[in-house]
């Protein structure tokens, strides 16, 4: 994003180039890009000429970030690109500004280093002017390297660390003198609000600034307050005189702003401070602006958060910074639209996870309302015996506080996410380093801001949390709570928040994590967990947003995810990608967002959460109905819902924790659904068209018009394959007249209903990673006619290793055995597949289709049998399609 917006308007504001003041511009056109190991420049350009044309922000694993077998690149990557410096710049200092690069970032002007950056997360600033050559070319030239650091955290994390220059990259001129443009990625002034009330506000600002110049500088700080219509409110100006190479620190106390305009999430008011440089005629030589948001707030152990004086509940998401298809590198529109998308959903709070994300999200939550914690990405392990990863760490807490300093959105600093929820047995001594670092970095977290509280996420194992000090050390405890995910039961959180609360009542707590994950293209009507059904994503966050609104001692929460996001070692039903995001890598929102937005927006709503599942199938339940029942749920914050279909009432039900579920008797063909609440003489509805496909009772009761039928064989998830327009129904057993299996059970892997594993040859998962396993037969009652049956196996049990991810491996999800599997299969008596050995003839996990054509005669339907030779038989999807 714009270095700042404020910036970027003082440079339109103001535009004679002579007059010394400061221009910004960004540098994101026209690089070209390499990869490559090579750490010289020279040997790079030799390797290859036609370099790839690129503009940033640019990711380079924009697309293998979502490579399905091989990982994405971790290593080194060459950007260059020429500029024409014209001699006008004589008597300025030029600088380039790297809003993040991941992680390693040198940069080399002319073929000379200017300075090297070590973090993927913050912002950085190197001073190039005397390395230019002036009214000519001049070759810049970056290297970016996300190579596995041991002493650059994340060490480890469930993300995807994506390489490039993936933010916007700046050039900036000034005068000789300047604000310090040098100083961990900060403008050089630093705003603080020392008393807040509703009466009185006041502001104190630090600044520094420098003289590049060869002369003795009498210069005018002048400082202005404006309010959110640009009337001036306050000023102040101080005098100084700065030696040439100085820096200087100034400070301007005592701005008072009465009857202040508070900052909230209601009403995100901002002042704007601008700071000048005057010199000794007036002229103005440089110009800052900051936002300024008045407010004053605590964090109270009984009674939650507090903001002017008032409790406020915050509930809000964790989010991270991906798309699909660019991997780190987003527009700053798309950055903006995020947040948009929390404050439409209701939410007031952004846990900023796991590291600094693009100031354009720090500057839309300013100005929409939302308050926001951020940290440092230590996530998981930290490299005990590294000073290098100690002080990288700690640079880092001082770059995210120096950067973002002035944000009125930011509340909490936090750092150190659940370093004790890996799978190594922690001895006192690991406790005791974690302390010591932790110690560390709350202490530097506490000296560089005095005002913000800082925090740390646990996870899981309290006492060992406990005996590393990690509680009671900063001044807020975090808590990421998976019960009723990789936890069995969702009650456990109560009881475990509970239980903490009762352990330490003065302590201020949020829930900083707590989600499942769920694929739009899956739905169940008996949720389970691990299915990734957007029915259990429903039933989960159901359950815990009712439970943290009951528990007025939770300050606030973060549900995890806002956004879907990449994470390489995980095989989830989409492999590499962490699905517990409340709207998807492509930002389709799913069910859930509107439970949130249910229990969150003040203005009156309602929505048909499921519209989303707009292909549906099913089957009549008896000869005499020419519909089929299935729920609806609607999500809303009124009283009372009336559901219409087809324009016909299907009667009102009351709202209960802001939902209502109907029984929808659905016909085939579009279902026209109008969820209606009427408030005194106005109503509000929201729409949706379902497409169902009916299958008659039985299925050859109207034997011309019998088209197909998809399965996914041993699930209790229906799978929507988006590209084929094409459902795959539920598994069931067979009844006469209708369709399903002869026997069998539901394959499982520990406790979940479906493989972890990733299945190659297609893009398929869901439906490749169930499977009914010895199934007897499959019979289809269809009428008469010419069909296409297709099978599709896989074989899921297996001897290699799972690829180790501690998202993954919950205790029970066990890595499988492989055993020996040979078997036949007959479709009406025909020999179609003989021994069958999934594994020799194809490999394990892989997806192997078949399709054979058969007429059916004589009202026999389709009967599929399999038969062993050893071992027991599997099928993992069928599907039977009328041609004639
Ligand atoms: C966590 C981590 C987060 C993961 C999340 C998950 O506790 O803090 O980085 O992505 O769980 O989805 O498992």
């Amino acid at each position: 994003m714009r270095l700042s917006l404020f910036l970027i308007f003082s440079f339109f504001s103001v535009t004679v180039f002579a007059q010394g003041n400061r221009s910004i511009q960004t540098l994101n056109a026209g690089w070209k890009f390499h990869k490559s190991n090579t750490s010289e420049l020279q040997a790079v350009l030799r390797e290859k000429e036609d370099w790839e044309q690129v503009n940033l922000p640019h990711c380079f694993n924009a697309e293998d970030g979502e490579d399905e077998k091989y990982g994405y690149y971790r290593g080194g990557a060459w950007y260059f690109k020429e500029i024409s410096i014209d001699s006008s710049y004589q008597n300025q200092r030029v600088f380039m500004y790297f809003e993040a690069a991941n992680q390693v970032c040198e940069l080399f002007v002319n073929g000379v280093s200017a300075g090297k950056h070590i973090g993927g997360y913050t912002s950085f600033c190197f001073e190039i002017t005397s390395l230019l050559k002036l009214g000519a070319k001049n070759v810049i030239t970056v290297r970016v390297d996300n190579s596995h650091n041991e002493n650059i955290p994340p060490l480890d994390a469930d993300f995807s660390f994506m390489g490039g220059l993936y933010r916007d990259v700046y050039l900036i001129t000034t005068n000789n003198v300047h604000f310090d443009l040098l100083n961990n990625g900060s403008n050089g002034v630093f705003i603080e609000t020392p008393t807040v009330t509703e009466q009185t506000a006041t502001v104190r600002l630090r600044a520094t600034i420098k003289n590049d110049g060869k002369a003795k500088q009498k210069i005018l700080q002048y400082t202005r307050i404006t309010d959110a219509g640009g009337k001036m409110v306050t000023t102040k100006s101080t005098a100084v005189t700065i030696l040439p190479g100085q820096i200087y620190q100034t400070e301007q106390n005592g701005f008072s702003i009465p009857n202040p305009h508070l900052w909230s999430p209601d009403s995100p008011y901002l002042y704007t401070v601008t700071t000048e440089i005057r010199d000794s005629k007036g002229h103005l030589i440089d110009q800052i602006s900051n936002p300024l948001g008045l407010r004053w707030y605590t964090f109270d152990a009984n009674k939650g958060f507090i903001l002017n004086g008032k409790p406020l509940k915050l509930i809000g998401v964790n989010r991270h910074q991906y798309y699909s298809h660019q991997g780190f590198a987003l527009s700053n529109e798309q950055h903006v639209h995020d947040i948009e998308l929390l404050k439409q959903m209701g939410g007031n709070c952004l846990r900023i996870a796991h590291y600094p994300h693009d100031p354009a999200i720090l500057e839309a939550c300013d100005r929409l309302g939302i308050i926001a914690t951020e940290e440092i990405p230590i996530v998981n392990y930290i490299n005990e015996n590294s000073n290098d990863f100690r002080s990288n760490c700690l640079n880092m807490a001082v770059e995210l506080v120096r950067r973002d300093y002035n944000h009125p959105s930011v509340f909490v600093w936090a750092y150190m996410n659940e370093m004790l929820n890996n799978n190594k047995p922690k001895k006192p001594e690991n406790l005791r380093h974690l302390n010591k670092l932790a110690i560390s970095i709350d202490s530097i977290l506490h000296k560089e801001d005095k005002n913000r509280f800082t925090m740390i996420p646990n996870a899981e194992w309290f006492e060992g949390y406990r005996d590393a000090g990690l509680i009671d050390l900063p001044q807020i405890c975090g808590w990421n709570i998976y019960e009723g995910w990789y936890g069995e039961k969702l009650s456990d959180f109560e009881q475990f928040m509970d239980t903490f609360h009762k352990k330490y009542p003065n302590k201020p707590v949020m829930i900083t994590e707590y989600g499942a994950g769920a694929d739009p293209r899956v739905r169940s009507f008996a949720p389970e967990r691990f299915d990734f059904s957007m029915e259990y994503q429903n039933a989960y966050h159901e359950h815990y947003l009712k439970a943290i609104m009951e528990r007025p001692y939770i300050a606030g929460a973060f549900a995890w995810a806002f956004v879907d996001f990449f994470a390489e070692p995980r095989v989830d039903a989409t492999p590499h990608v962490n699905n517990k995001g409340l709207i998807t890598l492509d930002r389709e929102l799913k069910d859930s967002y509107f439970l949130y937005q249910a229990y969150l927006q003040k203005s009156p709503m309602v929505s048909i959460a499921s519209k989303g599942w707009e292909q549906r199938e099913g089957s009549a339940a008896s000869m005499e109905e020419d519909f089929c029942k299935q729920p609806v749920t609607i999500y809303s914050n009124q009283l009372e819902i009336e559901l219409f279909l087809q324009g016909k009432s299907l009667g009102k039900k009351t709202v209960v924790n802001n939902k209502a579920v109907f029984e929808v008797p659905f016909a085939n063909g579009s279902n026209l659904l109008e969820a209606v609440c009427k408030i005194g003489s106005n109503v509000i509805k929201d729409v949706a068209t379902i497409q169902f496909r009916l299958w008659d009772f039985p299925l050859n009761k109207h034997p011309e018009s019998f088209p197909f039928i998809h399965v996914n064989a041993g699930s209790n998830y229906s799978y929507y394959d988006k590209k084929n327009h094409c459902t795959w129904m539920v598994d069931q057993p067979y009844s006469r007249g209708s369709w399903g299996y002869t026997s069998g059970k539901r394959y499982r892997a520990g406790s979940r209903p479906a493989s972890q594993r990733e299945i190659s040859c297609t893009k398929d998962e869901p439906l490749y990673q169930t499977q009914q396993i010895d199934p007897g037969s499959y019979r289809f009652d269809v009428p008469d006619g010419t069909y296409e049956v297709s099978l599709y196996f896989a074989e899921l049990l297996s001897e290699a290793q799972m690829q180790k991810s501690l998202y993954n491996l919950t205790a029970d999800a066990t890595v499988d055995k492989a055993v020996k599997r040979i078997f036949n299969v007959d479709i009406n008596g025909y020999p179609f597949l003989r021994n069958l050995n999934l594994k020799e003839q194809y490999g394990e996990a892989v997806a192997v289709p078949f399709k054979y054509i058969i007429d059916v005669r004589d009202s026999k339907g389709i009967e599929i049998k399999f038969s062993a030779l050893a071992g027991v038989p599997v099928i993992n999807a069928l599907s039977v399609v009328r041609i004639k």
